[in-house]
């Protein structure tokens, strides 16, 4: 998706019209930027002291992005020179922080500052927007559209397990990692056995005195043997020296190890055996990474009885590994217990087995992913309420609309998260370039607000149901954020990026009732 084709001030140089972004992530960062190139004024409001979402939050060690690198960037900015095939936080941080500056969005955002409501006026078809500032007062912010980037995981969850408040050390979340606490030589237990615990435990295992894991549900491994690589010397003189290398690597990438993972994920109606996997395909990667497995842990069966999953490939997401993860659970510090966890105490946890006593609880146990643009208050057209009209199963349509919102977008929202390898950035490239379209034809056509037509919505809304029941992650019964309470999957989108690309490049006026 390129950058906008129309300036406001061709299309409609006289009209007040504002912009307001929630979330200097990189969503909000893009959303930004592509309304700067079109001319119209804009404004972001950002809780944290910088940019960056979730590249600013999580600083976890060992904290990297499992998407390559060279796909893993605004198409347009900066993409090719990572140091390593996946990067680390500080380099990503450092990356939207660059982008920030050069692109000029910086200047545009409101830092510590809250969004606590935003409320749509029927008369005058204008958003108003309750910002907390940072000295704790109300601003109310006046914006023509607003554009939600809070992204799907920043509001960390903490599992509800009996005795949490007792414990009398020192815990703390994955995604608020306390530097403060030195765990060298600490007894160290650790919820959670996903995508953050992945990274961090072999980090901390280095240094603690003793680390217990507890395991609920163990995860795939995808073996990724440069995981942690730097990028080759002669790959990135190809970069530099050869006209379009660049180009040809990232589409080499996005056809091979993005696209072309979706099969595996999908459901065969005749397939017997939906516990374990759910066609002859996913079967067969089965297969391959259960003998990954027995190879990591063939001197521990212990270890490999409970490395291996009990659910299909794709219903939860498939961890990169490089052997770091087997390594650090074989290591004479470090315990895997998988028996249930009955409560916490004073001392530690405690399950089955007995009480394994820790000075510091790290919880890895995720995020509240359904919860979309929780805690904000969100009131559209008549006074309806976004989460009252959503009652914890978001929809929307093209992840971005919502009927009775009019000129509410929503950027990372309901059904566009990405299981198998894609890049989130490709995502929100369209949906900015898709939002942008939104508004110009808004100015051109003197029109003051789009809204999703509630037919439109549904019939999108059953279509992407009826798919997610035909992948992986829609059938089995295993754990995962990509469910809400009631069991839809409210987070995957569930079809190829180029279909997004396809549905996203030209909006259709018919689908929208014009104000
Ligand atoms: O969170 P998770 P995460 N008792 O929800 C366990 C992205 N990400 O922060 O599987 C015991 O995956 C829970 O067990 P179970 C990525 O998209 C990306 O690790 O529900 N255990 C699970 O093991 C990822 O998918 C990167 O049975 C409990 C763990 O806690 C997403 O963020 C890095 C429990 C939570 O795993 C979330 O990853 C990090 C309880 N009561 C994150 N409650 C990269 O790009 C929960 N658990 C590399």
């Amino acid at each position: 998706p390129a950058a906008p084709r129309w300036r406001k001030e061709r299309l409609a140089p006289d009209r007040p019209f504002h912009v307001v972004i929630v979330g200097a992530g990189m969503s909000g960062l893009l959303a930004g930027h592509r309304l700067g190139q079109a001319g119209v004024p804009y404004t972001i409001v950002e809780k944290n002291d910088d940019v960056g979402g979730t590249w600013l939050e999580n600083t976890y060690p060992g904290c990297r992005v499992d998407v390559s690198s060279h796909l893993y960037g605004y198409s347009f900015f900066d993409h090719d020179d990572w140091p390593s095939y996946f990067a680390t936080q500080d380099v990503l941080l450092d990356y939207f922080r660059r982008f920030a500056g050069r692109s000029g969005v910086r200047e545009h955002i409101r830092f510590g500052a809250e969004v606590l409501a935003a409320e749509f006026d029927d008369e005058t078809c204008a958003w108003t927007v309750r910002v907390r500032t940072p000295d704790g007062g109300i601003e109310i912010l006046a914006a023509q559209a607003v554009i939600s980037a809070v992204g799907q995981l920043n509001r960390p969850s903490y599992p509800r397990i009996e005795g949490r408040e007792d414990f009398a050390g020192p815990s703390f979340h994955s995604a608020r990692w306390d530097h403060g606490i030195d765990l060298a030589g600490k007894r160290v237990a650790v919820i959670g056995t996903g995508a953050s615990a992945f990274q961090f435990v072999p980090e901390i295992a280095r240094t603690a005195g003793s680390l217990v894991v507890f395991q609920r549900t163990a995860p795939w491994l995808g073996p990724t043997p440069h995981y942690h690589a730097p990028v080759a010397g002669g790959l990135r003189r190809l970069f530099k020296h050869v006209p379009g290398y660049a180009r040809w690597y990232r589409f080499w990438l996005f056809a091979s190890t993005v696209e072309g993972g979706l099969p595996a994920v999908y459901v065969d109606p005749a397939w017997q055996d939906g516990e374990r996997s759910v066609s002859a395909v996913n079967d067969e990667r089965r297969a391959l990474l259960t003998a990954y497995l027995e190879h990591l842990f063939a001197d521990r069966p212990d270890l490999l009885r409970a490395a291996i999953p009990g659910y299909p490939l794709g219903a939860k997401r498939m961890l990169r590994d490089n052997g770091v993860w087997a390594a650090a659970l074989k290591r004479d510090n470090v315990t895997l217990v998988t028996g249930p966890i009955s409560r916490i105490t004073e001392h530690g946890i405690r399950t089955a087995d007995g009480d394994h006593d820790a000075d510091v609880i790290v919880y890895a146990t995720g995020f509240s992913a359904s919860g979309f643009l929780m805690p904000m208050t969100v009131t559209g057209r008549d006074g309806a309420d976004l989460h009252k009209r959503w009652n914890g199963d978001a929809r929307a349509y093209l992840g971005m609309t919502v009927p009775e919102f009019p000129n509410l977008f929503l950027m990372y929202g309901p059904n566009t998260n990405i299981v198998v390898n894609g890049s989130i950035i490709f995502f929100s490239e369209c949906a900015a370039h898709y939002i942008l379209e939104c508004l110009g034809s808004l100015l051109r056509a003197g029109h003051r607000a789009l809204e999703c037509r509630e037919e439109v919505h549904d019939a999108y809304n059953e279509l992407i149901d009826a798919a997610n029941r035909q992948r992986a992650w829609g059938v089995s019964s295993v754990n995962s954020w990509y469910k809400n309470a009631l069991g839809r999957v409210a987070q995957n989108w569930p079809f190829t990026l180029m279909e997004y690309w396809e549905r996203t490049r030209e909006p259709d006026l018919g689908d929208y009732h014009v104000l």
